[in-house]
């Protein structure tokens, strides 16, 4: 077993979405990454076929972090802070990507839609038959979000990924939170929080008329 990999649970990963929400309804972006970097590590487990999908969930989590590391990282602290900062100094390619192809605007809408899918493809997950497939839930709410988004060709390889998934009480097991029953119940748990994260980062996009980015 690689190193860390007995300790690794999907617990943690939801749990720093938990956090993510501040006192003033503000979305912070650290926690908000730590809980992508936990989803990416927890994709990697799937195996090699998802690579193309964690190497461009990791390229766009590198862009923002290295925004919390420059001289503008109080700028970013929360997904607000970042929207007023950009908008304010003209930083997001409004029409189509030239000056700023990689704004924490576009790239943070790019996870915020992913989320969208995480939202609706755990939802499936918890309330699924035991018996149920993993690769039919996981590519109906694929097809109901994210898919809309991408071009034919990812949609392609998408679908010939999510072949790979095991059934959804082997899917429930790697989450490493005890039995598929206990998985279920912490699901239960950990949902509501992801769902005012995406509320909360909607209305805020919606808002500033950013739902479209290039
Ligand atoms: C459990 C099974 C995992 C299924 C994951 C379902 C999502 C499929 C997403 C396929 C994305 C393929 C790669 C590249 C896509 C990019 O073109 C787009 C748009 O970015 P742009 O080109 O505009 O810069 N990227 C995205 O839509 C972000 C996708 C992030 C997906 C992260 C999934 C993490 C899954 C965690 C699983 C528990």
């Amino acid at each position: 077993m690689a190193a860390g990999a007995e300790t690794f649970s999907l617990r943690e990963v939801l749990v720093a979405f938990t956090a993510c929400v501040s006192e003033q309804r503000e979305v912070r972006v650290d926690p908000y990454l730590a809980g992508w970097k936990g989803l990416v590590r927890f994709l990697n487990c799937l195996g090699t076929i998802f690579s193309f999908i964690s190497k461009d969930a990791v390229t766009k989590i590198e862009i923002i972090e290295n925004y919390r590391n420059s001289d503008q990282q109080e700028k970013y602290l929360t997904v607000q802070s970042m929207v007023e900062y950009e908008l304010a100094n003209d930083l997001v390619d409004l029409q189509k990507r030239s000056k700023h192809p990689d704004s924490g605007c576009r790239t943070f809408l790019r996870l915020h839609r992913a989320l969208h899918w995480l939202q609706m493809f755990l939802e499936g997950l918890r309330t699924g038959e035991d018996n149920s497939k993993t690769s039919v839930i996981c590519s109906e709410t694929y097809n109901a979000s994210l898919a809309n988004y991408h071009p034919w060709i990812i949609r392609k390889a998408a679908g010939v990924a999510f072949c790979a998934l095991p059934t959804r009480n082997t899917f429930l097991e790697t989450m490493n939170v005890g039995t598929a029953e206990e998985a279920v119940a912490m699901l239960g748990e950990a949902l509501p929080y992801i769902c005012e994260v995406y509320k909360i980062t909607e209305e805020l996009y919606a808002q500033h008329k950013l739902l479209d980015l290039p």
